[in-house]
């Protein structure tokens, strides 16, 4: 183990009803994927008795907090963001250590959580409804919300804190209680948003985190007192979450995968491309649901650019994410760089070349499991062959970008368009008419002009088309959609023909 990387192990713990508690049942401990015998954080995990003291909490504290003012709401949130701020060093280099994105990510992860929190503190000062005429006289049609209650928030390892603040941050200003299990690879970065929220001011009860493994969310999922689900994470797990809610009739907002083109046309500025393509492929090591994983390059540029962008891949470093100079750290797990190279392998046996694999030269104090080596992919010339092959159709969640090479750009949009996902996609062109063509005809909830796929404002809405996610959209004005749900309101006064007093 390095300097870089030696602390004390945190302990974790459980906030059930305004309190931290140690959970009763076994250990469970995060660690450092570039030192595994770094330990970050560990503690007990939570039972199912814990769950059901949870939504007890949680549905006790409903009433009151959906009664607070939501300026009040939102002061909390403005508070938590600014401790988050101030700590934004420390705690990116706990969410390095423990998540294995680069230092520079996880500081700027941190902030980021902080300015979601700060978009949603100021719901109080946006419209709450709508107002409409009345056919009938004296009176108005006013449109208003009101929350859904206790929320089940279930949240990924690859933005530990930011996609839990953009899941809670409006749960908690609409007026909700939330019952929480982050993902048990990264429970500190959990720890430290609930504690920013409490420290914060927020009421006991309105906020209930538990650490466990899928178990746990399964029991939260299924809890007789859950009204809505906010979920972000795999497919499969997602469509499971979704399938068991829908018999009981409770809401589900569910972010799951996506398999992301970036379209490189003819008359792209290829420098700019490549710095993109490279960025959205391969920083947080490829695991975004945002991330570049198909590239679908015009013909008569791909061998130029191909190879711009393996000679930028040459100057990538690979490395202990802590160390500022390193570019792309380890994968989550050594289990999970397991699983991307023997999708690697599986894509190969399918036809599939290696085309650029980059060399990972890791100092001997870190331990190599966890590491997967950028890797271009180039599908097989064969129309079906490529369609169907695993680098092609399966979400790898790794530094992997698959390649396809289209003869003009309507090829090259249907290649996009070639995925049951529809998440996020890229357009590199300087031709606005390209452009606009791209718009109609490219299906995805994002679509970057001329930048990588990745990255989401707290401000706009978040979310994918076709099976990359089911329910609302998440984040700016979308969220309120998922997080409340509208009354209409007949309002009439006395009889409008009433004698003056
Ligand atoms: C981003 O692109 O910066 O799970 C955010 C994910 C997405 C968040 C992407 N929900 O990767």
């Amino acid at each position: 183990m390095t300097a870089l990387s030696a602390a004390a192990p945190v302990t974790l713990r459980h906030l059930v009803a305004g309190r931290w508690e140690e959970g009763p049942a076994e250990e469970f401990e995060s660690t450092n994927p570039a030192h595994p015998d770094d330990v970050v954080a560990r503690g007990l995990r939570a039972t199912v008795e814990d769950v059901d003291r949870a939504f007890t909490a949680a549905r006790r504290a409903a009433r009151d907090w959906a009664r607070t003012p939501v300026h009040e709401r939102g002061a909390v949130l403005s508070r938590a963001a600014n401790s988050l701020d101030a700590a934004s060093e420390q705690l990116g280099a706990e969410l390095t250590r423990e998540e294995g994105k680069t230092l520079a990510e996880g500081i700027g992860e941190v902030r980021r959580a902080a300015q979601i929190l700060r978009y949603f503190a100021n719901e109080g000062d946006r419209s709450a409804g709508e107002v409409f005429a009345s056919p009938r006289r004296g009176e108005r049609i006013l449109v208003t919300r009101r929350p859904v209650g206790v929320v089940g928030v279930i949240t990924p390892f690859n933005f530990p804190i930011a996609i839990p603040a953009w899941k809670i941050a409006p749960a908690l200003v609409y007026g909700n209680t939330v019952v929480w299990k982050p993902a048990s690879t990264v429970p500190l970065l959990a720890v430290r948003l609930a504690e920013a929220l409490t420290e914060a001011g927020l009421p006991e009860g309105v906020l209930n985190l538990l650490h466990g493994e899928g178990a746990l969310g399964n029991a939260i999922v299924e809890h007789p007192e859950i009204d809505a689900i906010t979920f972000t994470g795999s497919t499969s797990v997602g469509r499971r979450i979704a399938a068991a809610a829908a018999t009981r009739g409770v809401p589900v907002q569910a972010e799951m995968g996506g398999k992301n083109a970036a379209v490189v046309l003819a008359d792209a500025d290829l420098d700019l491309a490549v710095e993109q393509v490279l960025f959205g492929a391969f920083r947080s090591s490829g695991q975004k649901c945002t991330a570049t994983s198909r590239l679908i390059v015009d013909d008569s540029i791909a061998d130029d650019f191909l190879g711009r962008l393996q000679a930028r891949l040459d100057s990538w470093t690979v490395g202990d994410p802590l160390d500022p100079a390193v570019d792309m750290g380890p994968v989550v797990t050594a289990a999970a760089a397991q699983q991307i190279e023997a999708g690697i392998e599986h894509a190969v046996a399918e036809g599939a070349t290696v085309v650029y694999r980059g060399i990972v030269r890791l100092d001997e104090s870190v331990d190599a499991a966890a590491f997967v080596a950028p890797t271009i992919l180039q599908l097989p010339a064969d129309e079906t062959a490529a369609a169907s092959n695993p680098a092609w159709q399966e979400e790898f969640f790794g530094p992997i970008l698959s390649v396809r090479r289209a003869a003009g750009r309507s090829e090259a949009f249907a290649l996009a368009n070639d995925s049951e996902f529809g998440l996020s996609a890229s357009i590199f062109t300087q031709d606005v008419t390209r452009v606009l063509e791209a718009m109609d005809e490219i299906d995805a909830g994002i679509l970057h002009v001329n930048s990588e796929s990745a990255g989401a404002d707290p401000h706009v809405p978040f979310g994918g088309a076709k099976k990359s996610g089911l329910g609302p959209k998440e984040q700016g004005g979308a969220a309120v959609e998922f997080f409340t749900h509208t009354t209409t309101v007949y309002l009439r006064g006395g009889n409008p023909s009433a004698p003056d007093l």
